[in-house]
């Protein structure tokens, strides 16, 4: 697959923007490779500027849920235009996508948009100390809310961590008020949480982890999460930017049946373009400037375009039915998948998935938190990655995420997946 094209402009890029990318992953520096550079997408693929096509399962880390260029959306944006692109004041089209997620998430009564899913995190946390006026986050070791301060924090050994700083820059002042335990480890949970001398203010979670590659719930651990934090008067907030209209309409609060007090959203509700959102209880929203005392802005917040793309995608994934079809065909893909993989290396392959969001681990599992997928065999699943978009099927360039499965990704898209999966997979065993 030739690349020149690309190789040239990643050494331009690097010359002016730090390590050629706008966000580190893109960069492919874990899976041993140069990136390729997209020209544009449409339906399941994406063409790099060599003109190579590939079917794409990143999907942009979660947002095309309907696959590329969606027409439906790619109109919305294109009316939206016409009227202008921002104006720095509240607009119809605000209204009606927040309505669109009071009405599909149980636990939303009202909702704030911002630009993006780190905004929303960072700001909600913010909300749950000055609503709470308690200072301790707790978050998960292998959860990741974007790059905030306080959710920079390296999942230190032992079980109750007060958060060390995880990148150059976040000081120790920030992140002492952040304390990371293992992700489904009730009997860690509920220590920390019952510990009198923390004063938390929320447990931040993402109800199915996707920044550790996919790991999902252990049973009744969210439930026992939220009857700790409601028993302790500690705010739950449910970092949605993945599930959130990724494994059902309602999201994982919806799916298992858990109203948390804050939920974070982005990704799949912007449509593409750059959305995030918080929104709870109203009791605890009101709070929020300048309605209450704890302040949040953003210039481009509620952007016109991009909440006409949130709009036109979340009309699409209400209509009966939507979720049934998609999970029923991941459900069919995952397996086969499963089954190549297990052919080939029934010792050193796991498959978890949620829905249509899925990782296959080089790792004999099961991968239920950070310390078990971070035995993942991380050059096993390089040299799988470049093998894989060789062959024109474009994954995650790293271990630690998720291969998304779209509305667009036909029968046809995903037997294809499959026969190059196995060819592949016959390769890496030699
Ligand atoms: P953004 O600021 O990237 O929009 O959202 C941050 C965020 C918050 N919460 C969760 C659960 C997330 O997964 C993310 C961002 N996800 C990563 C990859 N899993 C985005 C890709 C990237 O960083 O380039």
């Amino acid at each position: 697959m030739k690349t020149d094209i690309s190789n040239s402009m990643f050494r331009k890029a690097q010359t002016l923007i730090p390590g050629g990318v706008n966000s580190p992953v893109r960069a492919c520096k874990s899976v041993g490779c140069d990136p390729v550079f997209i020209e544009r997408a449409a339906g399941s693929r994406v063409y790099d500027v060599d003109g190579n096509s590939y079917t794409d399962f990143v999907c942009s880390w979660g947002p095309m849920i309907l696959g590329h260029n969606y027409p439906a959306v790619a109109d919305a944006i294109r009316q939206a235009l016409e009227n202008g692109t921002s104006f720095g004041a509240p607009t119809p089209l605000e209204i009606d996508l927040a309505e669109m997620v009071v009405d599909a998430l149980p636990s939303v009564e009202m909702v704030r948009f911002v630009s993006s899913g780190t905004e929303a995190t960072m700001s909600a946390i913010r909300l749950a100390r000055g609503y709470t006026g308690r200072n301790i986050v707790v978050k998960f070791d292998g959860g990741y809310h974007g790059h905030a301060d306080s959710f920079l924090v390296k999942a230190g050994s032992g079980v109750i961590t007060l958060g060390i700083p995880g990148s150059p820059g976040v000081p120790d002042d920030i992140v002492k008020n952040t304390i990371s335990i293992p992700y489904n480890n009730l009997e860690k949970l509920e220590e920390t949480l019952r510990n009198e001398e923390l004063d938390i203010a929320c447990v931040i979670i993402e109800p199915v982890a996707g920044n550790m590659g996919v790991v999902a719930p252990a049973p009744g651990f969210l439930k026992k999460l939220r009857k700790l934090t409601e028993e302790l008067g500690i705010l739950l907030i449910f970092d949605e930017v993945i599930t959130g209209f990724r494994v059902s309409l309602g999201g994982a609060q919806a799916k298992f049946g858990i109203n948390p007090d804050l939920t974070c959203l982005g990704k799949i509700i912007g449509g593409g373009l750059p959305v995030g959102a918080y929104g709870g209880k109203k009791e605890i929203m009101a709070y929020i400037s300048p309605e209450g005392p704890v302040y949040q802005a953003g210039t481009l917040s509620g952007n016109p375009l991009a909440m006409a793309a949130g709009k036109a995608t979340l009309t699409a994934l209400s209509e009966p039915g939507f979720y049934d079809k998609l999970d029923a065909k991941s459900d069919k893909f995952a397996e086969q998948l499963f089954n190549i993989a297990q052919k080939y290396m029934p010792d050193n392959t796991c498959m978890n998935r949620v829905g249509s969001v899925l990782t296959t681990f080089f790792a004999k599992g099961p991968v239920t938190d950070f310390e078990s997928a971070m035995k993942s065999d991380t050059n096993m699943y390089g040299r799988y990655y470049r093998e894989m978009r060789a062959a024109g099927i474009y994954l995650a360039p790293a271990q630690f995420e998720g291969m998304f499965i779209s509305a667009a990704h036909s029968e046809e898209d995903l037997a294809v997946t499959l026969e190059k999966t196995e060819s592949v997979f016959r390769k890496l065993i030699k």
